[in-house]
C-alpha cells in the first residue's frame, strides 16, 4: 500500500516536474549535484557563477522541429545519449552534410545549487554555433543568434524550480545562411564554402550564475596611458543591475593594484541599473608589454546593508597602442610585430576544445617567438587571459568573413555584424592583450558605398565604445584593388598576402616578385595608416622539390622570401603567418595544394598532430631576429 502510494505520488511528480529525467531509476538526489561547481575556467569573472558541468544529454534532430513539445515532457533517456560540454557534436564527421549543419538538442537536468527564494539565476552560454533557442522546464526563456560570444538568460522565476530538478533544453541549429557570420555559399565546385569547419554545438561552457538581487551586469577597467613615462589613468565603471522587486541601497567598493577604490553608494529602483565610476591616477605604472606583461589585480565587491553580495576580480595591463604616423606604436615605440593566425580546433573535439588544449595553443605560439595571435572571431575568453599573462597581442576580430556585398547591403547583416562588434568589445576590452578591434576579412577587394558605409559605422561605434584601440580591417591583397577611399576610417588595414601562392583574379599574385611594389603602393595609398600583413601562408603536407607547391620545401622557402619582403619595409607594423596550426576548412579544400588533403587546411607551421615542420624552424629564427618591439 506504501509503495503504491509512494509510486503515485512520484507518477505525478514525473508529471509535474519531470524528476525522472534521466534514467526512469536514477534518484532524483542523485542527479542534483550533478556537475555544477562554483567558479569559471578562467579568473576574470564575478563570483556568482556555476559550471554547468558534469553529464549533458545530446541529439540530433532526425524527424525536423516537432520534436520541441515531446522533448519539453519526456521523462526517459530514450533517444538521447550521454555527453559533455563544450561539444562539437560533428567533431571528426568530415562530409557534406556535417558542413552544411543541422539540428541538434541538447539536455541538462539539474537542481539548483541554492534553493533559496531571494535568488534569481540566470544561464550564460559561452559561445554556442549557430541559432540557439532555449526552454526551462517547457517554458521557452530565449534565443540567440551567432557564435564565439556569450550570451545569458534569465531563468524566470515563474518555471524555475527551487529544490526539484530542472530541465534546460537547448536547440542548436548550425545551418548557416548566407547572412550569417561566417556565410554559407558554394564553391565553383558546387561545394559549400566556408574558411574553418562548421562545427555545431555547445561550443564553449554553460554557467549559471545566481543573482542575489543585484548582479553586475557590466564591468569596464580602461587603462589610459598618454606618452610611455607619463602617470596613467585607469577608468572604472561598473553597472548594477536590481533584480528584486524593490529598491535595494547598493555600494561599491574595490582595490586596483593593492590601492583601494571606493565607488560609495546608490539606491537603485527596483528592477533597475546603475552605474559607478571612478578614475584613479597610477604615478609610475609598471606598464604592460609582451616582454614584461605587467598586471594589475583588480577586485570589485558589491553589497547590501554591508553584506557582500557579489565579488569580481580582474587582471589590467597599463599600455598604449596607437597609429602614429602611419606606424603602430605600443607604449610610444614603432613596433614590428610577428605573429600567427589561429583557429580553435582540435583533432578530436573539434572547435570544442578543451584548457589543456587552449593552454597548448597559447604555448605554441609563444615558442614560435612571436608578439601577435589572430583569429576570424572573438577567442575563448581564457585564450584571452593567457594572452594578457604570457604577453601575446590579440588580433580581435568579428566573423564578418567574405560576406558577399549584396548581403551586407541588408539591413539584418548591419545590425548583426554591429550587435557582434559591440559584444566583443563588452567582453574582451578588459585584457590588455586586445590591440585591436578588427571589423572584418575579406570582404570585396574592391570596396563600393556598401562596404565604405559598413567601415564607417563599424569604426565609428568601435570608437564610441572603446576609443583607446585602434580598428582594422583585413583585405585581400589584389594589386588591381588599387586605392580606395573607402577605407578612410580605418587605423589600421591588414593586407592578406597570398603572392606566389594563389593567382588571384587574372593571375595578378601568381608572381611572387610582384609583391614588393604591390606593398609600396599599398604604403602610398595610406601613409597615414598602419599597415600590416594580416596573413601569408602555404600549405605544405610532404618532402620534396622547393618548386613544387605543397612541399615543406616550399613552404619553408616561401616562408623566407615573404619574410625578407616584409622585413624590408622599415614602415610595415607587422606580418603574421596563416596558421600556426593545421584545421578543419571544408569538404574538398585544396587552399591551392596540387596534393592536397582535405578538409585539412594545410599551411600550419604545425600539422594538426602537434608535430613541427620545418618551416616552423624557419619562423621561430627570423621572429627571433626582428625586434619586434622597436627600439627604446
Ligand atoms: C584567406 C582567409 C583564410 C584562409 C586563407 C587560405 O585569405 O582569410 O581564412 O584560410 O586565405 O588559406 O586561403
Amino acid at each position: 500500500m506504501l509503495a503504491l502510494t509512494t509510486m503515485r505520488i512520484l507518477r505525478s511528480l514525473t508529471l509535474l516536474t519531470a524528476v525522472l529525467a534521466v534514467g526512469a531509476t536514477s534518484a532524483p538526489t542523485a542527479l542534483a549535484a550533478d556537475g555544477i561547481t562554483r567558479g569559471t575556467t578562467y579568473a576574470d569573472a564575478p563570483d556568482n557563477r556555476y559550471l554547468l558541468g558534469g553529464d549533458w544529454l545530446f541529439r540530433l534532430d532526425s524527424a525536423g522541429a516537432g520534436l520541441t513539445q515531446r522533448f519539453q515532457r519526456q521523462t526517459d533517456t530514450d533517444g538521447w545519449a550521454k555527453t559533455s560540454i563544450p561539444n562539437a557534436w560533428n567533431a571528426g564527421d568530415n562530409s557534406v552534410a556535417s558542413m552544411l549543419g543541422t539540428v541538434g538538442w541538447y539536455r541538462k537536468d539539474f537542481r539548483l545549487p541554492d534553493g533559496r527564494a531571494r535568488m534569481d539565476w540566470l544561464v550564460r552560454f559561452e559561445s554556442v554555433n549557430y541559432r540557439t533557442s532555449v526552454w526551462l522546464n517547457g517554458k521557452p526563456i530565449g534565443r540567440n543568434t551567432g557564435a564565439y560570444l556569450p550570451f545569458d538568460l534569465r531563468l524566470p522565476r515563474d518555471a524555475l524550480k527551487r529544490r526539484g530538478v530542472n530541465r534546460l533544453v537547448v536547440r542548436v541549429d548550425n545551418r548557416r545562411l548566407p547572412t550569417d557570420f561566417p556565410p554559407s555559399g558554394l564553391t565553383g565546385s558546387g561545394d559549400p564554402a566556408g574558411g574553418w569547419w562548421n562545427y555545431g554545438g555547445i561550443l564553449r561552457e554553460v554557467y549559471l550564475q545566481r543573482v542575489d538581487r543585484i548582479d553586475i551586469s557590466s564591468l569596464l577597467v580602461r587603462p589610459e596611458l598618454p606618452c610611455a613615462t607619463c602617470a596613467a589613468t585607469v577608468l572604472m565603471r561598473m553597472t548594477v543591475r536590481n533584480y528584486a522587486d524593490r529598491p535595494n541601497s547598493v555600494s561599491v567598493s574595490g582595490s586596483f593594484g593593492g590601492k583601494r577604490v571606493r565607488f560609495g553608494s546608490k539606491g537603485v529602483p527596483a528592477r533597475s541599473f546603475a552605474t559607478f565610476s571612478r578614475r584613479i591616477r597610477v604615478a609610475k605604472p609598471r606598464l604592460w608589454t609582451p616582454a614584461t606583461p605587467h598586471l594589475y589585480r583588480a577586485r570589485f565587491t558589491v553589497s547590501l546593508r554591508g553584506q557582500k553580495v557579489v565579488g569580481h576580480e580582474l587582471h589590467s595591463g597599463i599600455r598604449s597602442i596607437e597609429v602614429v604616423d602611419g606606424r603602430l606604436q605600443l607604449n610610444g615605440r614603432a613596433v614590428a610585430l610577428r605573429g600567427v593566425g589561429l583557429h580553435e580546433d582540435d583533432l578530436v573535439t573539434g572547435s570544442a576544445i578543451t584548457a589543456a588544449r587552449r593552454a597548448q595553443i597559447v604555448a605554441q605560439a609563444k615558442e614560435l617567438g612571436g608578439t601577435v595571435i589572430r583569429a576570424h572571431y572573438p577567442l575563448h575568453p581564457e585564450i584571452h587571459e593567457l594572452a594578457d599573462r604570457q604577453g601575446l597581442l590579440i588580433w580581435s576580430e568579428i566573423p564578418v568573413y567574405a560576406i558577399k556585398t549584396r548581403y551586407l547591403k541588408r539591413l539584418e547583416v548591419r545590425k548583426l555584424a554591429a550587435r557582434e562588434l559591440e559584444e566583443n568589445i563588452i567582453a574582451n576590452q578588459n585584457h590588455p592583450s586586445v590591440m585591436l578591434w578588427s571589423i572584418g576579412n575579406e570582404l570585396s577587394a574592391r570596396p563600393g558605398p556598401v562596404q565604405g558605409n559598413y567601415i564607417a559605422r563599424a569604426t565609428r561605434q568601435a570608437k564610441a565604445l572603446d576609443p583607446t584601440r585602434p580598428v582594422g580591417l583585413a583585405v585581400a591583397g589584389y594589386p588591381a584593388a588599387g586605392c580606395t577611399p573607402h577605407y578612410a576610417p580605418l587605423d589600421v588595414v591588414g593586407l592578406n598576402d597570398y603572392f606566389g601562392w594563389y593567382p588571384g583574379p587574372n593571375g595578378q599574385i601568381a608572381d611572387r616578385d610582384g609583391l614588393s611594389d604591390f606593398l609600396d603602393g599599398i604604403r602610398a595609398c595610406y601613409p597615414k595608416k598602419a599597415i600590416v600583413v594580416s596573413e601569408f601562408g602555404a600549405e605544405a603536407n610532404r618532402d620534396g622539390p622547393v618548386e613544387e607547391r605543397g612541399t615543406f620545401q616550399f613552404q619553408q622557402d616561401f616562408f623566407n622570401y615573404h619574410h625578407a619582403v616584409h622585413a624590408s619595409k622599415p614602415w610595415l607594423s607587422g606580418s603574421f603567418y596563416w596558421a600556426l596550426q593545421e584545421f578543419r576548412v571544408r569538404p574538398n579544400w585544396d587552399g591551392g595544394n596540387p596534393r592536397p588533403n582535405s578538409p585539412i587546411h594545410e599551411k600550419g607551421l604545425l600539422r594538426f598532430d602537434g608535430s613541427k615542420k620545418p618551416a616552423w624552424f624557419d619562423a621561430q629564427r627570423l621572429f627571433a631576429a626582428t625586434p619586434q618591439l622597436g627600439a627604446p
